[in-house]
């Protein structure tokens, strides 16, 4: 018992905490909007778990709120670790006011739409209305045309959706939920936003950062 001493206890349980707990950098609040069916649960499912079946997508208010780490390793070799909580908005697909304070403050935003259905694009900007309403804290947003698999069935260009994404001051990418192609990307690609924002020397290293 002696030897047992409450300082050295302490201190031992300190290492062992700090060793078992993951310290990040950054916490970011995050949600995916846009028209319903444009793939936002199977973009967040794809993400969280690899991959998604049609069964996944019939409760998408199941857990709506998703926490995922993202890594970002920067060209010089720097590795930033953040902590996102999605929220997925499906079942509020309407431009109606909303009701709950989570918006307010959130940091950053995957946008999406269906590159396959010309009106999810026409509905972007009454999207980016409703964000800027409503959020409070400065916004990331990222804009995605997802169903890149799709491609015969295109109906959105390139071109248009880059020229969008100028007009409201986001990056673009495109991405398929089936396929997975460009997925973690997309949400490495917003971290990088939001982290610019309050790193802002980082946008020389944003500029260098794969697709974008
Ligand atoms: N071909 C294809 N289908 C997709 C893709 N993403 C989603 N879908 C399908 O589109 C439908 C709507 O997807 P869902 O994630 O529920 O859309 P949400 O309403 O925006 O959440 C589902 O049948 C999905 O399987 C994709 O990238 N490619
Ligand atoms: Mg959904």
């Amino acid at each position: 018992m002696d030897n047992i001493k409450r300082g050295w206890l302490h201190h031992h349980n300190t290492q062992i905490v700090r060793r078992e707990i993951k310290e990040y950098d950054y916490f970011f609040k995050t949600i995916i909007i846009g028209d319903g069916g444009v793939g936002k649960t199977a973009i967040l499912i794809r993400f969280s778990r690899k991959g998604f079946t049609e069964d996944d997508l019939l409760y998408p208010s199941g857990v709506p709120f998703i926490p995922e780490d993202v890594e970002i390793e920067t060209p010089k070799g720097d590795s930033i670790l953040s902590k996102l909580l999605i929220w997925d908005t499906g079942g509020q697909e309407n431009f109606g006011p909303i009701r709950t304070t989570w918006y307010r403050a959130v940091n950053g935003a995957l946008l999406v739409f269906d590159l396959t259905m010309k009106s999810t694009f026409k509905n972007l900007p009454k999207w980016v209305k409703k964000l800027r309403e409503n959020v409070k804290e400065p916004l990331s947003i990222l804009l995605v045309g997802n169903k890149k698999d799709l491609g015969d069935l295109r109906k959105v260009n390139q071109q248009e959706a880059i020229d969008f994404a100028k007009i409201i001051n986001a990056q673009y990418i495109e991405t398929s939920a089936k396929t997975g192609e460009n997925v973690v990307d997309t949400f490495e690609a917003l971290t990088m936003v939001m982290i610019t924002y309050f790193k802002p020397e980082f946008s020389e290293e944003l500029k260098t950062f794969k697709k974008l």
